[in-house]
């Protein structure tokens, strides 16, 4: 409507586009944006990975999805028995969620194993924002936190090693054994935990 106020061969000039509403597609800033420094999976999903989203004028961004793709790490298995604040992608090795309305995304993410090689990229619009070394307390992947992965990272005190550095201070040590032991007996479940076991693990899981 405030176009007709306008002379008529001005109005080409300039157009109607000053009066628009601001264009909510800026896009998510990667640099402005804030992704955790640390990432840590139990197989319960009781860590949170957070992901903060924002345009480049720092408002918040929440106008498409946040992904974590772990299909770089072949070592690393999702946990999919049931529901979560996240939907995993068809690969099966991604997750993703929409942001909230001041564009933080929490991922509780369930999963265990760990990287061989490759990290967790995330992603936001489909915009690279990084990637995060896996730290997961369930060191051997069966999807169980037992006495075995406390044993396992033991064997990587004092090392640089991320897949063991709980905290992100750099290094392995007894505070990073402290958070696995923190998680001693958390699974994904009974059931999917016993079919990741091998027959062995399954014969002691029942003596
Ligand atoms: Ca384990
Ligand atoms: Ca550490
Ligand atoms: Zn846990």
């Amino acid at each position: 409507m405030r176009c007709r106020l306008l002379p008529p061969l001005v109005v080409p000039l300039i157009g109607c586009v000053l009066f628009l509403p601001p264009a909510h597609g800026e896009g998510p800033d990667p640099l402005g944006s804030y992704v955790a420094p640390c990432l840590v999976a139990c197989p319960a999903g009781d860590s949170n990975f957070v992901v903060i989203t924002r345009q480049f004028d720092g408002s918040p961004w929440m106008h498409g999805q946040v992904t974590v793709d772990f299909c770089a790490c072949a070592g690393f298995r999702l946990v999919t028995n049931r529901s979560r604040s996240y939907v995993v992608m068809p690969s099966g090795c991604a997750i993703a969620r929409d942001p909230d309305a001041l564009g933080v995304s929490f991922f509780p993410i369930a999963g265990g194993g760990t990287c061989t090689q490759g990290e967790a990229r995330v992603y936001a619009d489909g915009i690279p924002f990084g990637s995060r070394a896996i730290a997961s307390p369930d060191q051997d992947g069966d999807w169980v936190v037992t006495e075995a992965d406390v044993a396992l990272l033991a064997g990587k005190l004092g090392r640089s090693d991320s897949k063991g550095d709980f905290d992100c201070d750099g290094v392995v040590s007894i505070t990073d054994i402290a958070i696995v032991r923190s998680h001693l007996g958390h699974m994904g479940d009974l059931l999917t935990s016993l079919r990741a076991s091998s027959w062995g693990g399954l014969k002691i899981a029942y003596r």
